[in-house]
């Protein structure tokens, strides 16, 4: 049977355009999206954008235009942006689409039924910017003597009628979720945040706002808009086909996956699966967060307009070459600076170098001393099966590697196997075999080709397009790019297209 995969990223706030930031989360989830089909899995990859909320409003009337209009637009560039990094999703949500107003009333009912909701006055400190509540103790004062969140944002006072969700009632058994479940949040330090934020106590939260209306109502108290994270986390329901218990792809909830920041872990690791428990329906299995990144070492922020939009840096770069760069950088999980610098050096040494220059020293010899057909192996050497057991034990090695979010780790492996065949050309030196033993030549040809198969075939999840074009340089069948077809070697005779360079130098204007 085949098994299934449901991934998703946090649907992103419309109120300003995409950056490079979304789009690291965006790829992480579409590089392992991509992984697990071609290992086989029945995939659903759900992105999208979180409309409501009192921080869109306020951003849509700074621009003098309403709220719809101006959530339409920006979730275009958000959509653009994906289209724009090759991300694979299957749905793209947005939470002012009639499917999701339906599902997060329904939700809303199915915990109101469960005695979980009940009508209250709220009064405390509010960030918009965060679109959360916070107890005093949380918040900073700066030597402004303003007093802001744990994540900078101003607060404010808020009184008003509000619903409260209970969920208070959930912390044992969230408690013992997070018990029997050790990889339920990931990694370690979110996981030991969520642990004591719910160890301490949890208090009801406040659920409903009255004083804007740009949210989805509150079924049976229209002066009521939902909280906008009530609204947000249900599109992860809503894509399923919630509250249609029946709907085709109800098959795929629970999710496998939530991939989310660092700063939204609590909601997810905690709100989330309370609201769930109190539907009476299955919790997804795992939360992952990813660090931060910032900019040449600074934070990103409207205020320093630093953001990077991700177009320009794939004009400049390669859109390949910067999926690659993003998570190559640093480990899944901990944060990173990006500096033009640093992605150059990589896309040169790792790509231009180590990747690019093995496949066309390796084609460019086929093309000019071996007819250009894949060459014909014959008996192997030692030095030969040496490289092919790093083959051999690849795939396993990344396997493993992507299902604990190591993406680092997973490229890593891969490259143990380009640096083996690079070391493994030069000491073969078909060049010189070429004169004195033309068949040897043949074989060591034939191994470097079946080392790239394997190199292109698992990297196509990190670097699609460009792994596309290196398999079709090796000439091998659309239907055996999967991982099923790993250990089915190349056709010896194939004709081979001439090759050209998979990653171009990038060479900087001296400065
Ligand atoms: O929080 N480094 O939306 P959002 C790494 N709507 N990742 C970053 C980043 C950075 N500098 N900046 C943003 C929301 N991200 C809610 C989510 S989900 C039900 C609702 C990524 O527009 C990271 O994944 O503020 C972060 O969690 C997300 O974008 C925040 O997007």
């Amino acid at each position: 049977m085949t098994r299934k995969f449901y991934i998703t990223t946090p649907i992103y706030y419309v109120n300003g355009a995409p950056h490079i930031g979304h789009a690291y989360t965006s790829v992480a989830a579409d590089v392992l999206a991509r992984f697990k089909r071609l290992d086989g899995f029945d995939v659903h990859f759900l992105t999208g954008t979180d409309e409501h909320g009192q921080k869109v409003e306020a951003t849509a009337r700074a621009n003098n235009i309403a709220p719809q209009e101006f959530t339409d637009r920006i979730a275009g560039e958000f959509r653009a942006m994906a289209q724009a990094m090759n991300i694979s999703n299957d749905d793209f949500i947005r939470t002012t689409e009639p499917r999701h107003i339906r599902s997060c009333q329904a939700i809303w009912q199915a915990i109101e039924r469960a005695g979980a909701i009940e009508l209250g006055h709220y009064e405390g400190w509010y960030a918009v910017r965060d679109e959360a509540f916070y107890d005093e103790s949380e918040l900073v004062t700066g030597a402004d003597g303003i007093k802001r969140s744990p994540f900078g944002a101003p607060v404010e006072w808020v009184r008003e009628p509000s619903y409260f969700f209970k969920l208070s009632m959930f912390q044992d058994r969230l408690l013992k979720l997070y018990e029997d479940n050790p990889e339920f949040i990931q990694p370690a330090s979110s996981r030991n945040e969520v642990l004591s934020f719910v160890r301490s106590g949890l208090r009801d939260i406040s659920i409903s706002r009255t004083s804007f209306k740009w949210g989805i109502p509150v079924p049976g108290a229209p002066d009521h808009v939902m909280y906008v994270w009530i609204d947000a986390l249900t599109n992860y329901l809503t894509a399923c086909g919630y509250p249609d218990m029946d709907a085709p792809l109800m098959k795929y909830w629970p999710a496998d996956l939530h991939l989310v920041g660092k700063e939204i872990t609590r909601f997810h690791a905690v709100y989330w699966p309370a609201m769930l428990m109190a539907a009476g329906l299955p919790v997804p299995r795992r939360i992952f967060a990813n660090g931060w990144w910032t900019i040449e070492g600074e934070k990103m922020s409207k205020s320093l307009n630093n953001a990077l939009a991700v177009e320009p840096l794939i004009a400049e770069f390669g859109l390949d070459q910067l999926r690659f760069c993003l998570l190559r950088e640093m480990p899944f999980g901990n944060d990173g600076n990006f500096s033009r610098r640093s992605v150059i050096t990589r896309i040169n040494v790792e790509l231009a170098n180590d990747l690019g220059n093995l496949a066309q020293r390796t084609l460019s010899f086929i093309a000019k001393n071996a007819g250009g057909v894949v060459p014909e192996a014959g008996p192997a050497a030692e030095a030969d099966h040496a490289l092919r057991a790093i083959a051999d034990g690849l795939p396993d090695r990344m396997r493993d590697a992507m299902d604990r979010l190591a993406y680092q780790e997973a490229i890593e492996e891969v490259w143990k196997l380009v640096r083996a065949a690079n070391a493994y050309i030069d000491h073969q030196a078909p060049w010189a075999l070429r004169k004195t033993d033309p068949q040897r030549m043949l074989t060591v040809l034939r191994t470097l080709c079946e080392a790239l198969r394997v190199v292109g075939i698992l990297l196509q999840p990190f670097m699609p397009e460009a792994m596309a074009k290196l398999l079709d340089q090796l000439a091998l069948p659309a239907d055996r790019r999967g991982f099923a077809s790993l250990a089915t070697p190349l056709d010896a005779g194939a004709v081979l297209p001439p090759p050209s360079g998979l990653f171009p130098r990038i060479v900087e204007p001296a400065s």
